[in-house]
């Protein structure tokens, strides 16, 4: 706790204001500049910074394509090495990255620093599994008087289109990832939180990856970022956001006559939490109010509906009320806050609509209290709770502090397993059970990227939990983990003859 606090000083000491622009060497021209206000008070002016316009983006191509071969020629040792550093400097200077996740993004205090953590985790994992995987050809067997290797290499330029949710974990996973695997990179950060992206490209840079290897455009989809996924130099794209972006960049990858771009989304959830009537229902509620409200709901691991078995059903209510009851809702640079903003105007109308749906549809269970004094400024939105009739009276993700609950009976569990495959979204799942038996059933009957048993369901830890589902909620492979890096680079194979003069190249000494 007083490490807490210390963190908390050495986050408040940074006030701003805060300037951010393109990073793209050469770029001449300017997009409009875009004032940035803190959403947990919007009279707060954190800074300003200058979008990219189509110019820039084309600037930003053309160097990207240039320095392609430089990039992925450069061993991938001293690649490491530059993320390993950035991460060193991350944790040295974490004071002003945690300012600006809180600041910027509305994120409690602990969820900043365990976003620092994440970051850090990730710089490091890649550089770790880039040396494993990239570091030497795989010789392969064949006949006498032949070589056969095998070895991976970036693809070329591939984009970065990340999240306001997890705006430096995500960031830097996404960039370390391609970077770390040969690509050259442009990173277009979510508008909402175009500062943090700034000063994280800007740690990159000092951390020795070149200026024309890592670019930072800020600005919007219509403008940056359709301007990126329609070029026919884009290798790939690796996007973190909603199923209906994916499916945008996906079109404008397809709809190019040019090479067949990878694109690596994670997506959306409709994430549910199954209890039944031998889980402790303190346990239960301690969990679901972590997994439903924690970054205000802001997950896109969240648990988002409770299936709970009748029989504890007004038990865990109950509690459940009596837990929200307890909520703080207010400014993330308070240590005593649980629950800071959404993240903007739009966010907060749309939480607002589907509250006043459910007020209709559904019995509240429960409203966190918001002090109007503590919240008056900024976008935030009181946690609730409802019963609802059936899963499908949702239609759609809901993106912030809203559970859902639904009684279910002991006979009923293939039909809410079947339910909530039916919802096409796969990423988490919790289970709270203390019968083996009903954890391996339903373990082996939904359809989820991760699971969580008798415990929350956020915050995957890099390389323990590899984060990311499938269907409506992404293509994995899995973020922090060991099959990710993959999926970023091309496989060659490189067979010499070596009964011809001169034919004993080796990749293993061209490499060195
Ligand atoms: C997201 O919310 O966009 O496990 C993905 C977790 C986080 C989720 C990140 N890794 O809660």
């Amino acid at each position: 706790d007083n490490e807490l606090k210390a963190l908390a000083d050495e986050a408040n000491a940074h006030q701003g204001p805060w300037t951010a622009g393109p990073l793209v060497p050469g770029a001449t021209s300017q997009g409009p500049t875009v004032e940035v206000t803190d959403p947990s008070d919007r009279r707060r002016r954190l800074g300003t910074y200058v979008a990219a316009d189509e110019a820039t983006v084309q600037q930003a191509l053309a160097n990207a394509h240039a320095a392609q071969d430089r990039w992925s020629n450069f061993p991938v040792a001293n690649r490491a090495a530059m993320l390993e550093y950035a991460a060193e400097q991350l944790e040295a200077r974490r004071g002003e990255f945690i300012a600006l996740c809180v600041r910027e993004a509305g994120k409690s205090l602990p969820d900043a620093i365990a976003e620092i953590r994440e970051a850090a985790d990730f710089l490091r994992y890649y550089a770790t599994m880039a040396k494993r995987l990239f570091g030497e050809p795989i010789a392969l067997p064949g006949p006498t008087g032949e070589t056969n290797q095998l070895f991976l290499e970036g693809r070329g330029v591939f984009v970065g289109i990340s999240p306001w949710n997890f705006p430096l974990a995500i960031f830097i996973g996404q960039v370390s990832a391609a970077l770390a695997a040969g690509n050259t990179v442009i990173a277009k950060p979510a508008e909402q939180t175009s500062l943090i992206g700034y000063v994280a490209t800007q740690l990159l840079h000092d951390a020795g990856i070149p200026k024309d290897v890592l670019q930072f455009v800020p600005g919007d989809g219509p403008t940056v970022g359709a301007a990126l996924t329609r070029d026919p130099r884009v290798a790939g794209v690796v996007f973190t956001g909603s199923t209906e972006t994916a499916w945008a960049i996906n079109r404008a990858l397809a709809a190019r006559k040019a090479q067949i771009a990878i694109l690596i989304a994670e997506t959306g959830g409709q994430n549910a939490m199954i209890a039944d009537s031998s889980a402790l229902p303190e346990q239960i509620v301690k969990d679901v109010m972590a997994s439903a409200f924690q970054s205000a709901g802001q997950r896109c691991s969240a648990a988002r509906v409770l299936y709970v078995q009748e029989d504890i059903a007004d038990k865990v209510i109950t509690m459940l009320a009596g837990a929200m009851a307890e909520l703080k809702v207010g400014d993330p640079a308070l240590l005593s806050t649980d629950v800071g903003p959404v993240i903007d105007e739009d966010a907060k109308a749309i939480l607002v609509a589907h509250a006043e749906r459910m007020d209709k549809e559904a019995k509240k269970i429960a409203e966190a209290p918001m002090d109007p004094a503590a919240t008056a400024h900024g976008t935030f939105f009181a946690p609730r709770a409802y019963e609802i009739p059936t899963l499908s009276i949702l239609d759609r993700e809901i993106f912030g502090p809203v559970l859902h609950v639904l009684r279910w009976k002991a006979s009923e569990l293939p039909q809410v397993i079947e339910k909530i495959n039916e919802t096409g979204y796969g990423l988490t799942l919790g289970v709270h059970s203390r019968i083996d038996a009903t954890i391996d059933y339903i373990a082996r009957h939904t359809r989820v990227g991760n699971c969580y048993v008798n415990r929350n369901q956020i915050g995957a830890v890099v390389g323990v939990q590899p984060f990311g589902g499938e269907g409506l909620s992404g293509t994995g492979p899995k973020a922090g983990g060991p099959h990710y890096l993959l999926r970023f680079a091309s496989e060659r194979t490189l067979t010499i003859n070596t009964t011809a003069a001169g034919g004993n190249a080796s990749l293993l000494t061209i490499g060195e």
